[in-house]
């Protein structure tokens, strides 16, 4: 569980960012979202942000990946910050450590509102935790769709994984935007 008036701190800043840029719940992502400027906008304005430091650093989630995979972590190795428009195209299928060179790096995807299914939360393939990574094509893995599991999500909850773990992101069924991010942390003894 993360604490979750530092969730609800970011979740103020992502807000307001995205806002700013101009994401919102009527004018989705058309392309990839890393090729749309709004998401390149909203990277640069919110992680100069204190409130998502405080949120990399939080006790609760270092204690969660401490007893989940031992030892402690650094935070800070590709982080993303999500506000995903209703009718976008949801992340498709893929395992990180197609993309992440450093080996052992986790991820701890933290939704910053409440994520009912409906909003898009993010799905995992549980049986490929721990697994070796796939040769990827250029839009990610082809994986059966009934092999990815989702719940229903709340602010202060967490879903970490490796990178092996295959996971893609549910439609965004809402009238809402999505908001999330997320956090990549290496083993500290891996320096
Ligand atoms: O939130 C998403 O849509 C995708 C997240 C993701 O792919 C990740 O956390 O590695």
């Amino acid at each position: 569980m993360i604490e979750r008036k530092l969730v609800r701190a970011a979740c103020a800043v992502v807000r307001a960012e995205a806002d700013r840029v101009g994401i919102h719940a009527r004018a989705p992502f058309v392309t990839e979202p890393s090729d749309d400027p709004r998401f390149l906008a909203l990277q640069a304005a919110c992680f100069r942000r204190s409130e998502l430091d405080d949120l990399r650093a939080s006790p609760g989630l270092h204690a969660l990946l401490r007893e989940v995979f031992g030892g402690d972590f650094v935070a800070g190795q590709g982080d993303v910050v999500r506000a995903v428009p209703p009718s976008s195209a949801p992340t498709r299928p893929h395992q990180d450590g197609a993309y992440v060179q450093r080996a052992g790096v986790v991820t701890a995807w933290i939704p910053l509102v409440d994520c009912a299914l409906e909003l898009g939360p993010l799905a995992v393939d549980p049986a490929t935790f721990g697994g070796p990574v796939f040769p990827h094509h250029e839009a990610g893995l082809l994986w059966e769709e009934e092999r990815l599991v989702a719940r229903d999500m709340a602010v202060g909850d967490v879903l970490i994984f490796d990178l092996g773990t295959v996971h893609a992101a549910l439609p965004n069924r809402s009238g809402k935007l999505r908001l999330s991010v997320d956090l990549r942390f290496a083993p500290e003894q891996s320096r």
